[in-house]
């Protein structure tokens, strides 16, 4: 799969996709990134990618021309099945249900806002679908971009070491429990849960369920309602919510 990325910043890429599981989606071919930076596709001498918006107001836009130059070249090399993500405060909210349909998919084009936003003509002409990450103010579209092709690249086939994402907290839709690792007991005294040392599978098993149940209750209930409506919890995990519920 592709992606193409226009931005303003093309640097702020660089670190993140040399290295970690990313870079071995990267280097492994599974996933190609090119950037686009949108200051080369600037149609006058001074290179504006930005001017103030029609009826005032605060802050700059991004302006229709270079956008549409840049996307034209991104045309020219992947033709048009590709989506094209707009990353705004406005859009819909990331999850990891999006982030499996484009880690099926043959990639996007992403497009990073930056400023007060782009001229809605360009939005209106290209852009299906329009993400943010969630309800607080970033300076630009650069780190959401980052964050898909994250959360994309770690699903790709031989990026994780094991089949590791069949158990990620929304992958089931629950959220992990504690882990713990050497030493068993810290100079402070601290040890580590019985449970975990005792080297039987199914109570470990069990107590991680448990844990993995109590923490999502208390910190997410949208998540045990969602879990409870899509048939995922057993009834040994209902059995185990209502103790808890009783303070038991
Ligand atoms: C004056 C109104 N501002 C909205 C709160 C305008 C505005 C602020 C920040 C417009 C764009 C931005 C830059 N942010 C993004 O481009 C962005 C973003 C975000 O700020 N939060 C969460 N997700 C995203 S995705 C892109």
């Amino acid at each position: 799969m592709r992606f193409d990325i226009v931005t303003l910043f093309p640097e702020l890429f660089a670190a993140h996709l040399e290295h970690g599981v990313t870079r071995r989606a990267f280097a492994g071919g599974a996933v190609q990134v090119q950037l686009w930076p949108l200051r080369e596709h600037a149609t006058d001498t001074y290179r504006r990618v930005d001017d103030r918006p029609f009826g005032g107001g605060p802050g700059m836009v991004l302006l229709a021309e270079p956008l549409e130059r840049a996307l034209s070249a991104v045309r020219a090399q992947r033709g048009e099945e590709a989506p094209v993500v707009h990353f705004t405060p406005a859009g819909r909210r990331l999850d990891q249900a999006a982030v499996r349909e484009f880690a099926r998919g043959p990639g996007a084009i992403l497009l990073c806002g930056r400023y007060e936003g782009m001229d809605q003509r360009v939005i209106d002409r290209h852009v299906t679908h329009e993400i943010s990450l969630g309800d607080y103010v970033l300076s630009g579209g650069e780190l959401p971009a980052l964050v898909l092709l994250d959360a994309v690249a770690r699903l790709q086939e031989g990026v994780l070491p094991a089949p590791s994402h069949e158990q990620d907290s929304f992958s089931d839709g629950l959220l992990e429990g504690p882990a713990y690792s050497r030493p068993e007991l810290l100079p402070d005294g601290r040890g580590v849960p019985e449970v975990l040392l005792s080297g039987h599978h199914a109570r470990i098993s069990q107590w991680r369920r448990e844990q993995a149940l109590a923490l999502t209750a208390r910190r997410r209930p949208d998540l045990i309602e969602a879990a409870r409506t899509e048939g995922r919890l057993s009834p040994a995990d209902e059995a185990f919510l209502s103790r808890l519920a009783r303070g038991l």
